[in-house]
């Protein structure tokens, strides 16, 4: 019989994989956004707002005291123990019929991350931890890359209208100056993870949500990489800066412009 959390941790693994099918079969076809605008570069769709309903009545049902956050609607319930919930990271790459986009569920006990689940159903990964226990992609261990020079590094910068475009070029120019790889994916959740499977040396974003990032925080944490304190302050209600990387690359990346150390 599992525990508390063993419990929910099975759920949100059923009930995320569920919401992935979901969301394949709701997927728009490539071309022109198929979605709303709820501000400059930042989407929703119909998928988003059915997915969450959805998580949000199977959360209700299998653990009813439990508290439940969501991108788009916001905190519906509280309890000690609270979901929280992207239906869809990369909406903007979703509602064009691309593949890097995923459902994110994460489980906190008050600030304290416990479990995380990111589903990416186009790229077939179900990526899933527990804290003190391990992340895992697919049923394999994930563990952070052990690369140590910057100029062999490859980071990933998020972006958004959220912050000035101003600040995120300064972070690209630091970066490209080091002498490392830049990406953006459109996936803040996605490009986490990818810091945690060693597929990425780094992500940093100058601003980003607690949604997206409430899964992967539990991931990161037990790949081994290293993360800024992205709770501090009013980190859970009003998001926060954040970067995250492989442990041998926390010295280089400890003073990019406007973001802070990780940890
Ligand atoms: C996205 C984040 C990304 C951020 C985008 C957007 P969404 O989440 O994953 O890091 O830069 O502005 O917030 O809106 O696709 O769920």
């Amino acid at each position: 019989m599992p525990d508390a959390v063993g419990a929910r941790l099975d759920s949100a693994i059923r009930l995320a994989e569920q919401a992935g099918k979901m969301a394949m079969a709701m997927r728009p076809p490539p071309g022109a956004v198929r979605g709303k605008l709820k501000a400059p570069q930042d989407w929703v769709t119909e998928a988003d707002t059915a997915i969450e309903r959805f998580l949000s009545e199977q959360f209700a049902a299998a653990f009813p005291s439990d508290g439940f956050q969501g991108e788009e609607a916001g905190v519906s319930r509280g309890g000690r123990l609270r979901w929280v919930v992207d239906p869809i990271d990369g909406t903007a790459n979703f509602a064009r019929g691309a593949a890097r986009f995923c459902v994110s569920v994460g489980c906190l006990e008050g600030t304290t991350p416990l479990l995380g689940v990111v589903v990416a159903p186009a790229l077939h990964e179900t990526i899933t931890a527990r804290r003190d226990a391990g992340a895992w992609l697919n049923g394999r261990p994930l563990h952070a890359a052990d690369t140590k020079a910057v100029d062999q590094a490859i980071m990933e910068v998020g972006w958004s209208r959220r912050r000035p475009n101003t600040a995120y070029l300064e972070v690209c120019e630091r970066v490209l100056r080091d002498g490392a790889s830049l990406r953006h994916g459109g996936s803040g959740s996605l490009g986490l993870v990818d810091v945690a499977a060693g597929r990425l040396d780094g992500y940093a974003e100058l601003h980003i949500n607690l949604w997206d990032v409430a899964a992967a925080l539990v991931i990161l944490r037990e790949a081994g990489a290293r993360v800024s304190d992205f709770l501090r302050g009013d980190g859970a209600t009003a998001g926060n800066p954040i970067v995250a990387c492989a442990p041998g690359l926390a010295n280089a990346w400890s003073d990019l412009p406007g973001l802070p150390a990780a940890v």
